[in-house]
Order: structure tokens, then sequence, then C-alpha cells
């Protein structure tokens, strides 16, 4: 399809003064505990744009919860309970070339490739399964204590979120915590809900639940480093006989530096290039921050 451009392009002004006015009502209007929306600080953390460079089929059945390609195949995990899937899925035709069932108690989430194996995690069951990369056969899983939401890897340790504002650097051969960190806004309000991961180029991105924000993270400091509001690929979205639900699903192709992204339930799969030139946007989407210690809602 056409290339579009999104996000970039608008200057502060007008535009920004009102929709910064239509912030500070919804403050005043929607003050719920330990939620803070707050205005854009473009000249603090910059919003990159995104350039569309192909939209692809994607199964509208599947709740996306993890994401990653690798040599023109996408791996796919999908939640709910009855209906959580690992999958292998073709790129331009959407189609899903094997899949297996969790059990059906299982919520599955987060998906990563580590060497020749896939790490999937559960929701709530506190189970991390592994399974070979090319047959799907279950090799092994781990246990742990938190809720699972999102996980990526950085080429030595697991990177996992809980959808709290606390990203964990596990071993990968026994998930044993390494180390973990506190993503943070300049002005040091946590960033909570991180959803899916994705490992870009040194940066850790993650979706921010319910909305249609991506956040990028230093893994070393879990300082914001940027923000890509992907809210504008909802105008490329058809219409779909299910509800479509929020943006989930971050993948890297790093041969061609594209990303793919798409969301639960969502008919399209986006392949997309990020621009470099920064927009001061104000996002579709606001940012949700709290104060440090606060729980994270139900994913
Ligand atoms: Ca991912």
């Amino acid at each position: 399809m056409k290339p579009q451009a999104g996000g970039a392009g608008s200057r502060p002004g007008v535009n920004g003064r009102f929709a910064a006015t239509l912030v500070v009502l919804f403050v005043l209007f929607f003050p719920f505990a330990s939620i803070a929306e707050e205005p854009v600080e473009p000249d603090r953390e910059p919003f990159y744009g995104y350039r569309i460079v192909n939209a692809y089929p994607h199964d509208p059945e599947a709740f996306t919860q993890g994401l990653v390609y690798e040599d023109g195949l996408l791996f796919e995990s999908t939640g709910l309970e009855g209906r959580s899937t690992i999958r292998r899925v073709a790129v331009r035709t959407g189609q899903v070339l094997q899949a297996l069932d969790l059990p059906a108690d299982c919520f599955g989430e987060g998906l990563t490739l580590w060497r020749d194996s896939l790490v999937q995690l559960t929701w709530k069951s506190g189970i991390a399964f592994v399974y070979t990369k090319d047959s799907f056969i279950r090799s092994k899983q781990f246990a742990y204590q938190t809720e699972g939401w999102g996980i990526t890897q950085d080429g030595a340790a697991l990177i996992m979120s809980d959808g709290g504002s606390e990203l964990r650097f596990l071993a990968p051969e026994t998930f044993a915590e390494i180390r973990r960190i506190e993503v943070r806004r300049r002005n040091g309000a946590s960033v909570r809900l991180l959803n899916e991961l994705e490992y870009i180029k040194g940066e850790i991105f993650a979706n921010i639940w319910h909305s249609d924000l991506i956040v990028r993270i230093s893994p070393k400091t879990g300082e914001v480093l940027g923000w890509i509001d992907l809210g504008g690929l909802r105008d490329s979205l058809p219409a779909s006989p299910q509800r479509i639900d929020v943006l989930n699903g971050i993948a890297y192709d790093a041969a061609h530096d594209h990303i793919f992204v798409t969301g639960k339930l969502w008919p399209r799969l986006f392949e997309i290039e990020l621009d470099s030139t920064v927009s001061s946007n104000v996002p579709r989407s606001p940012i949700q921050t709290q104060a440090h210690g606060s729980s994270p809602l139900m994913n």
C-alpha cells in the first residue's frame, strides 16, 4: 500500500495549547486516584514519527500477546483462557503455518526467541513454557512469582514485564533474576502498564497497555528515551466483525530495520519504519504514570 506519514510534522502552537487545555480539563473532571494524565513535554522526551511500509492480513481471532520476527516468519503468542496458542505465521499472507494450543487454564502472554527455543509467558499461571523453535515441542518450563506480561531478550538475558513499571532481567537457562530496572520519565514519574516488549538496537521498546503508545527505554537505567504514538494506525484498520482491541505486539526485522506491529484482534499487521524526525504532536493516547508502589491494573 502507499506509504503514509504518521506522527511527525506539526508544530506546537494553537493546536498544542488547545490539546493541553483538553488534557487539563480531562484531569479536572476525571481525577482518578494514583493515575495522572500529563501533558506531553516534547522538549524533554522526543516523540518519533513513523511511516507505514506495508500492511498485511492478520488473524482477527488472534488476541495477540507476544510477537517475534525471524527470517520472513513471525512467531506469535495469543491469549485468553481456552484460546491461547503459540503459532508460526507467514508475514505477507497472515497464514498460520503451525499452531499449538496451551492448556485450557493458561492465558498466553509474552513471547521471545532464545537461540533455538521460544519462551512464552502465561499471565497468572506463574509458568513460562519453553518450546523448540522448529517443531513447538515443549522442552521445559520455568516458574515465576509475578504476573507474566511481556518478554524479550538482549542477547545475554531475558527481559520481562509484569504490568507494572519494572523490567526484570533473567538468566535464560534458569529464569533467575539478575537485576531489574524501573522505567521512569525524566520528571521522575514511573511509567506503568509496560506490556509487550522488543529489544531494538540497544533499546527496549514497550507497548503501554490500553494506549497506542510505545515507549523507548534505556536498558541500563530505565530512563524513558522517547515515545512513538501509533494511534494513526487505527485509520488504516478495516472494519472487523470482532471488537478491535488494544495495540499489542512489536517485532523487529533487523535486516531491513523495520518494525512489525499489530494488536489484539486486529485484522492487520503493519510493517513500519521509524522516522528520525522528532514530532511535537500531542499523542492521542494520554501517558499514564503513577507514584512508585501502586499496583498494576488487570491485563
Ligand atoms: Ca516482541
